[in-house]
């Protein structure tokens, strides 16, 4: 939590700095991105437990996360008790049948055909997490007094891309999931009804056989992503 008297400027100097050679920088920007090529969205997982301890250290990954004014405007809940993830995926397939048919519109549906999803999210139980993440727009101060969140789901949406390379990183797969809406999971979980529950990342071991998607296999060139203005 916030301190009120801590808020005035301290600089220090800048900690644990790495300085690499040209060579070393692209030897290790390559060695990053080949790491990234093998991380893949998984809908099959197994029921292999997890160590928490692993859940934890990638939540402090994520919290590790650039964010307006260092507000930190992210909460992190992991859920491994079957009776929540039971109603989790209870209450979100009951969104997805909705939204399969008819609500998402035939546009959105075709979008989604090389994807292969369905209302059904059995990961939401087979997987031993699921990792909600919540937007907060405000803090409190010790006293209870709130204080304004800026950048919200900037800061939120780039702590959750910390959090799903850290879970790679340590060997997990993950599945990023949005059902729509998603408010069902602030009483599920206890969430204040100010913080908006932006994802549900199912993380754990992929089943033998679990597939990918063709598709996802292919990436925009760079070309596609980038210009360089020299
Ligand atoms: N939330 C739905 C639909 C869905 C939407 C997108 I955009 C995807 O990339 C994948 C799924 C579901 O989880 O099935």
């Amino acid at each position: 939590m916030v301190s009120k008297d801590a808020l005035s400027y301290d600089p220090l100097p800048l900690p644990d700095r790495a300085g690499y050679s040209d060579k070393e920088m692209q030897q290790k920007a390559a060695g990053f991105l080949a790491h990234m090529q093998r991380r893949h969205s998984v809908r099959d997982f197994t029921g292999q437990p997890v160590p928490r301890q692993v859940i934890e250290t990638c939540i402090r990954a994520a919290g590790t996360a650039p964010s307006g004014a260092n507000h930190q405007p992210w909460f992190f809940t992991a859920i491994s008790r079957p009776d929540l993830k039971a109603r989790i995926r209870a209450e979100a397939e009951e969104e997805e049948k909705k939204f399969y048919a008819g609500g998402a519109g035939d546009e959105w549906i075709k979008a989604l055909e090389p994807i292969g999803t369905n209302a059904d999210k059995p990961h939401l139980t087979t997987a031993p997490w699921l990792i909600v993440v919540f937007a907060q727009r405000w803090g409190e101060f010790e006293d209870g007094s709130r204080y304004k969140h800026y950048y919200v789901p900037e800061s939120v949406n780039i702590a959750t891309g910390v959090l799903l390379t850290a879970l790679h990183t340590a060997g997990l797969c993950t599945l990023t999931h949005t059902p729509n809406p998603m408010k069902f999971l602030n009483s599920a979980l206890g969430r204040p009804a100010a913080e908006k529950p932006t994802m549900i990342i199912a993380v754990g071991h992929p089943a033998e056989g679990a597939t990918v998607p063709s598709v996802a296999k292919l990436k925009k060139p760079l070309e596609e992503i980038s210009a360089f203005l020299e």
